[in-house]
């Protein structure tokens, strides 16, 4: 071998063995990172998690290859605050106006602190939600849909978004893409008030024989009509840009693979928020009927399908190694949330919470204890965690991984949990604070709720809330499903989670 071909041939080595390892550990450290979360899916949903009366392959295919968690909550039992508290870092019962928001609310997420998204993007990663919003959009509630809607979620660490502003059930019912309606035609603006009624469009309330799917009584689901289905809410104009409900979840889908398939040298975030299995429960035809559970069924299938396409857009974008996936949801089960939908008729003994009591607005398991699955076969075992986790903790414990620094003070409760979270710890959270109809403590197997005043079972909903004006005090290693009340069994205990749980609560405290 002449000189200059040793030299050349050596050269190229070193540039390699330089190169590789920097390569590879910025594979291995800087993976995309995909969250799949579903609005209103219970613990006994999936079949993954016990469900015998549903199948669901794909999301059982990230459970058999990752790491199931039993014992991972939603800080709350409805959505708003719960994804408050995942964007934010921060309990939502610390912030007044965190409940569930109308369809034009300002935006609650505070644009000077640090969010989730903002993580990912200090990491270098480019940003994306596809999905369900719910945390308000602008400054005020009154506000001019026609033009650019900011703040959203484009001012708290999205560099892309493709949103719906509230809950399917509420109006507007249109895509909001980088704070502009989708498809708007500036000859029919749109307007909305969640105050009276505006414009002559038909209500359910008055015109119910022009439904396709009735509103059950006294939900309130009985305002404007679209796509043949009552919404909470007034709105009038912007007809063209109006989504249908069989329509709405594909569109996602599809967004969110475009999302994926982006050519880019970062690496991704992606909060894929889905709107199913939330009312109105109007699934694609073709889902339609599948689970002979109503469409609440059927609106599940539909996930477990979106999932699959998913994980072939992975697959196809050579991008399935890399791409750590967590799937969960904002919060319990619910069947009959405001639609006479064959949730309740066709529920054939299925059971959304498993063994669990309660349910969405509750302050039972049911309503906060979800589905969470990480999948990460590169890094993350296969296999069940029992650890305590919250949602909340997502923030702090991916700023550990990616080694971004959070600004003091700007996450309070948000827990460094990444040993946890990717199966190497199998000690996660000492305590959490849950909220629902009522407080409550968990520490350790113990779970305490604080006593309180209103019904022991919501009547729209048949959930029983957890309310009662005794102290209780529940074993969850021993009964998961809240049977027994030990609080005079054990007195000191009931006492000390009072307490602690005061402390935290008047803001004294920090877990
Ligand atoms: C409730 C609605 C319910 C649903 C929920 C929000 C009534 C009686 N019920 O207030 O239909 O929209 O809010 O769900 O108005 S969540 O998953 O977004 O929190
Ligand atoms: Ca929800």
């Amino acid at each position: 071998m002449n000189r200059f071909f040793g030299y050349a041939i050596g050269l190229v080595c070193f540039s390699w063995m330089a190169v590789l390892p920097v390569f590879g550990q910025q594979n291995a450290g800087r993976p995309n990172v995909l969250v799949i979360y579903t609005d209103d899916l219970g613990y006994g949903d999936l079949s993954c998690y016990g469900a015998v009366k549903l199948h669901t392959p794909n999301i059982d295919r990230l459970a058999k290859n990752g790491l199931r968690f039993t014992r991972a909550y939603t800080t709350s039992a409805t959505c708003t605050p719960s994804r408050y508290a995942l964007m934010t870092g921060q309990y939502p019962w610390r912030k007044s106006g965190t409940g569930v928001l109308p369809g034009d609310a300002a935006l609650i997420v505070p644009t000077d602190r640090i969010s989730l998204a903002g993580v990912f993007k200090k990491a270098g990663y480019r940003t994306g939600i596809v999905g369900k919003w719910h945390l308000g959009l602008g400054t005020a509630v009154t506000k001019d849909w026609n033009g650019e809607i900011k703040p959203g979620p484009n001012e708290v660490g999205f560099d892309y978004s493709f949103i719906f502003p509230a809950t399917a059930d509420r109006v507007p019912t249109v895509f909001v893409e980088n704070n502009r309606v989708v498809a708007l035609d500036p000859a029919d603006p749109i307007e909305v008030s969640y105050k009276e009624k505006i414009g002559d469009e038909p209500t359910g309330k008055e015109h119910p024989h022009l439904l396709k799917m009735k509103a059950s009584p006294n939900h309130g689901h009985d305002q404007t009509i679209v796509n043949g289905i009552g919404r909470i809410g007034y709105m009038k104009g912007g007809k063209t840009a109006r989504w249908t409900d069989e329509e709405m979840p594909l569109t996602f889908l599809l967004k969110a693979q475009e999302f994926i398939g982006l050519d880019s040298k970062e690496p991704f975030f992606l909060f894929y928020s889905l709107t199913e299995p939330h009312v109105p429960r109007m699934p694609s035809t073709m889902f339609k009927g599948k689970s002979g559970l109503g469409f609440r069924g059927d609106a599940i299938l539909q996930i477990d399908w979106a999932v699959g396409e998913i994980l072939k857009a992975l697959e196809q974008s050579g991008q399935a190694e890399n791409t750590l996936i967590i799937f969960s949801s904002d919060n319990g089960p619910v069947l009959d949330d405001g639609y006479v939908d064959g949730a309740v008729t066709q529920l054939n003994g299925h059971t959304p919470g498993g063994e669990l009591r309660g349910g969405k607005y509750s302050i039972f398991e049911a309503g906060m204890r979800v589905p969470f699955i990480v999948y990460y076969p590169k890094l993350v075992k296969a296999g069940i965690s029992d650890v305590l986790f919250s949602q909340v903790d997502l923030l702090a414990s991916f700023a550990n991984f990616l080694g971004v620094k959070i600004p003091s003070g700007d996450v309070a409760d948000s827990q460094n949990q990444w040993a946890a979270l990717s199966g190497r710890s199998a000690k996660g959270r000492t305590s959490l604070v849950l909220h629902g109809a009522s407080y409550s403590l968990v520490q350790d197997n113990w779970k305490y709720i604080a006593p309180s005043k209103g019904p022991a079972v919501y009547q729209l909903t048949n959930i029983e809330s957890g309310h009662s004006e005794q102290a209780q005090l529940y074993d969850l290693s021993a009964d998961p499903g809240e049977r027994v009340n030990l609080a005079e069994k054990y007195p000191q205990k009931m006492k000390e989670l009072a307490a602690a749980l005061k402390l935290l609560t008047s803001g004294n405290g920090k877990q």
